[in-house]
């Protein structure tokens, strides 16, 4: 019909395809910014920095061949004196879909996310991704440099959404039609916060498996490392774990390797007790008070007060990320060393877990958890959240999810009112973010858009485990508390077998 319209043909013909050049951007004067690089990076030509994440290690293929042209936009802000936050946004010179799609982050971040970022730039998103304001993956950085640590915690994240917004006005003459979040682990956490504390900045966030701190890698390092006579060697990994499964694995009312609802699970690590001298096939005592503590609450050694959710049965096999040894996992470690007691020769194992629990709960501590439940202003602008998280995690327990949704739902008035704008699914098998025995993998971003876009929420998503790149098991996943339910005929393997149901 159009080409019948002469003017809109000249219009066509005569509109410049951008409002200004990519180049050009390196003259937009934007608060606290420096734009240090703007430039059209031809399809496929694109080479990440060294060690930026999606190079894996070994793999001498471009796994950026297949990108598409795009203006690519590198910029450094500070918003405090002593910030130096790194942030890219890439924008898609052809077929952009309008909508910005920004990237998390893992573990304690100091890089930007390129492989996250690929993903969705060759699905048409604009799209972007901070360094979080320090380089490199420890907690080092935070020593001495609070605003660093605010950097890190919330600041680049709000920064770059409102800087992403205003590259993409400048470059396409128009502002993004919805913007999305996409993170798990510290980008999960990343997703809670932008939700809690700047709920205007994103129409729909994915939070999987958000890594708000507790410590918990201090207390199985407890359970397990700081006596040698408790440590139990990975070798034995698999044989807890197929004590967990023969114990509780047919209770969901299917035996086919997972654990549906592992809270069901009392598993009680006794069963496995040597009964003559140690042959590797068995637990000794102290093993076996090891173990038992790995599920165990937290709790404070005065008062008796449970402090924050362990791991459940069936993580067995994951249990080597925090208690491999000699020392716990670096990850959470650093959080204790270098921020909460601000000293990197910190001795673990005189941790307290009653002062300092209190002394970690500081305000100036805590500012990088995303724990609060309060969530009125993002559900006003009708945001959605996305929550999952897999139940074999040992980075990041699962149980601490589930408490804070739970908190959430108290706080919004209710399930049928909060989960009109947020929504947990847990995923059985699943580890930290993907992996595992269970369905692991699933269309995160399509499920959010179909939801905020043309309002259908999520009943239940179909999940895939796949081996040698085939898929071999489908599952629903369900919007917590409901659980999938055998219908009692059909293939296990097939997710048309299973119902959402209540647990
Ligand atoms: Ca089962």
């Amino acid at each position: 019909m159009t080409k019948y319209v002469p003017g809109i043909l000249l219009c066509l013909a005569a509109a410049p395809a951008f409002a200004a050049s990519c180049d050009s951007l390196t003259s937009l004067a934007l608060p606290d910014t420096t734009i240090t690089m703007a430039q059209v990076v031809a399809a496929g030509e694109f080479v990440a920095p060294g060690g930026g994440q999606g190079q894996k290690k070994g793999v001498t293929r471009n796994p950026y061949k297949d990108l598409p042209e795009f203006c690519r936009v590198a910029a450094t802000l500070r918003p405090s004196s002593d910030s130096d936050i790194k942030v890219e946004f890439w924008l898609p010179i052809a077929n952009w879909n309008r909508k910005l799609q920004s990237v998390g982050n893992g573990g304690w971040a100091g890089v930007i996310s390129y492989g996250a970022m690929a993903d969705a730039l060759r699905a048409g998103y604009a799209t972007a991704s901070t360094d979080t304001g320090h380089v490199g993956g420890s907690g080092s950085f935070a020593l001495g440099h609070q605003e660093k640590l605010e950097d890190f915690g919330w600041r680049s994240e709000h920064e770059m959404a409102a800087k992403a917004k205003a590259v993409i006005q400048a470059f396409y003459g128009s502002a993004p039609r919805l913007a999305y979040w996409n993170g798990c682990s510290t980008g999960g956490r990343q997703g809670l916060k932008e939700a809690q504390r700047f709920p205007n900045d994103y129409d729909g966030i994915i939070a999987g498996a958000p890594a708000n701190r507790t410590a918990m890698a201090l207390w199985t390092a407890f359970a397990a490392l700081k006596d040698p006579a408790s440590f139990i060697p990975a070798s034995k990994f698999p044989l807890i774990h197929q004590a967990v499964l023969n114990a509780c694995d047919a209770r969901d009312g299917v035996k086919d390797g997972l654990i549906e609802d592992p809270t069901r699970c009392n598993f009680d690590p006794k069963v496995l007790l040597c009964k003559g001298a140690d042959d590797g096939s068995c637990l000794t005592a102290p093993q076996v008070e090891a173990a038992r503590k790995m599920y165990t609450p937290g709790t404070n050694p005065r008062t008796g007060a449970q402090l924050f959710p362990s791991l459940v049965p069936g993580t067995e096999l994951g249990w080597g990320v925090l208690i491999a040894g000699p020392e716990p996992s670096a990850n959470i470690f650093d959080h204790f060393k270098y921020v909460v007691y601000k000293d990197p020769n910190w001795d673990w194992k005189t941790f307290d877990f009653d002062t300092g629990i209190t002394r970690a709960a500081q305000p100036e501590n805590e500012v990088m958890n995303a724990t609060d439940p309060n969530l009125k202003a993002f559900f006003a602008h009708n945001g959605k959240l996305l929550m999952y998280h897999g139940w074999s995690d040992t980075n990041v327990a699962t149980l601490n999810t589930i408490k804070y949704y739970n908190s959430v739902v108290d706080t919004m008035g209710g399930a049928a009112k909060t989960m009109n704008n947020a929504r947990l699914f847990l995923e059985p098998g699943m580890g930290h973010c993907g992996g595992g025995e269970g369905p692991n993998v699933f269309d995160k971003v399509g499920t959010l858009e179909q939801w905020v876009e043309q309002g259908k929420a999520p009943e239940k998503i179909i999940a895939s485990h796949s081996t040698d790149g085939k898929v071999d098991r489908t599952r629903p996943l369900c919007p917590y508390p409901q659980v999938a339910k055998y219908k009692g005929s059909g293939s296990i393997d097939d997710a048309a077998s299973f119902a959402c149901a209540a647990p």
